[in-house]
């Protein structure tokens, strides 16, 4: 086996998206002399139209953040009491509903995809539930038929976390179809970003406007009939999302070539599992994920994580530690480790190694000689230790 040297300079689990610096220039230039810096401008107007069109839902309304969006559904929504979600994503799905003074209620998940796994969601409704809250972890599509036929069966509103999901279809559908709202998070770590930034699709024109009155203190034309809060995206962090969608397409390509290099690279590592390509499923390559069998892979994810920085390699440990771990959730009943062990043993094995496209197909080649490197590394000092005992 080679021996590979350590990166020289760190390859981060994503690099952002950026647009040509003179587009950039040109784009600032244009916003400068219009003088509408925020406000519902020409930039927003337009990178609604070209991003509702992109994810073919019939209404889109872009936010400042998808934490903010995601707060701004609840209240779209009407949520009230328990929502039923999945404790296996990021801290601001969960915090969404306690900001609205929603309780979390959390449902185990599917051990293939991560997802909220919907035969467990009717044992935890009860006469507070108003809603569920799936995530489609990592782009991979939550069962959605499935869960329209409980909440429809007990009369609930579905709110998707599909931060992770842009440009996302199911057999041929778009993802922000699906439920009642969906939020996308554009944040610069995102597939698609405007820097900071969140888009949120539904299907009903009342649901547009009361988003989009929302986001703006509340206001529609001179009336206040709701409290709301400012949640606008600015026309600089618009127009960047104008031209970064330029380049989506040529960064999924990317992303798809980089991903079945390391699935082809990773594949007969003993005690290292890989996320597939699910059937029906058009994916966005938004992460590239791979769970640790420590028993046989010899190491443990955290020993993998560590080992991997001294290489330079700063892989990230997404989801850990689960949100029903908090500190401010973990004394909800529905928080506890035997309601959520796969859950649970998920996020104890689970890594997302870099992907993005200015990583070169060579950086992949290395990578993986490297996760092999570590492991052989450490069976044979494990045989040599035992060997001289
Ligand atoms: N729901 C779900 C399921 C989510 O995953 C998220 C966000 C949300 C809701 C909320 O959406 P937003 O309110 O954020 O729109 C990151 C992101 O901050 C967060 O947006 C994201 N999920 C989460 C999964 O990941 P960190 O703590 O891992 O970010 P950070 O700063 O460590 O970035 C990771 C790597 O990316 C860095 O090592 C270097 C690189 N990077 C990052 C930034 C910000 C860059 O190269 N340039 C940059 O500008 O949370």
């Amino acid at each position: 086996m080679t021996t590979p040297e350590a990166f020289i300079n760190p390859l981060y689990v994503t690099q952002p998206l950026l647009p040509n610096l003179g587009e950039t220039y040109r784009m600032i230039e244009a916003i400068w002399q219009s003088k509408q810096l925020s406000n519902n401008g020409q930039m927003v107007q337009q990178l609604e139209k070209e991003l509702a069109g992109f994810l073919g839902v019939k209404y889109l309304s872009v936010l400042c953040n998808g934490t903010a969006a995601l707060q701004i559904a609840c209240k779209a929504l009407d949520l009230t009491g328990e929502v039923i979600t999945t404790p296996f994503t990021f801290s601001a799905t969960t915090h969404s509903l306690a900001w609205n003074n929603l309780k979390p209620v959390f449902c185990d998940i599917e051990e293939d995809t991560f997802n909220i796994n919907p035969d467990l969601i009717e044992a935890l409704i009860t006469q507070e539930t108003s809603a569920i809250l799936p995530v489609h972890v990592f782009g991979n599509p939550c069962n959605v038929e499935k869960i329209q036929q409980i909440a429809d069966k007990h009369g609930l509103k579905v709110l998707y976390d599909a931060a992770h999901a842009f440009g996302v279809k199911l057999h041929g559908k778009p993802i922000g179809t699906f439920g009642d709202i969906s939020m996308f998070s554009f944040h610069a770590t995102k597939v698609y970003h405007t820097i900071e930034g969140g888009g949120l699709s539904c299907n009903q024109a009342y649901l547009k406007e009361r988003i989009d009155s929302l986001r703006n203190f509340g206001q529609r034309d001179d009336t206040f009939p709701e409290p709301g809060t400012n949640a606008k995206l600015n026309e600089v962090q618009a127009g960047i999302g104008l031209l970064v969608l330029k380049k989506i397409e040529d960064e999924i390509k990317k992303r798809k070539k980089l991903t079945n290099l390391y699935r082809q690279l990773l594949s007969d590592i003993p005690g290292i599992t890989l996320n597939r390509d699910i059937a029906g499923v058009t994916p966005n390559y938004s992460y590239f994920v791979i769970r640790v069998e420590p028993e046989e892979f010899g190491l443990n994810r955290d020993q993998l994580f560590l080992k991997l920085q001294e290489y330079n390699i700063i892989s990230r440990k997404y989801f850990f530690p689960l949100c029903s771990n908090f500190q401010c959730y973990s004394i909800l009943p529905s928080a506890s480790k035997s309601n959520l062990p796969v859950a649970n043993r998920v996020a104890d094995r689970v890594l997302t190694l870099p992907l993005h496209g200015r990583l070169q197909d060579t950086d992949v080649l290395k990578i993986c000689e490297i996760i092999k490197k570590i492991r052989q590394e450490h069976i044979t000092s494990k045989l040599t230790g035992e060997r001289t005992r």
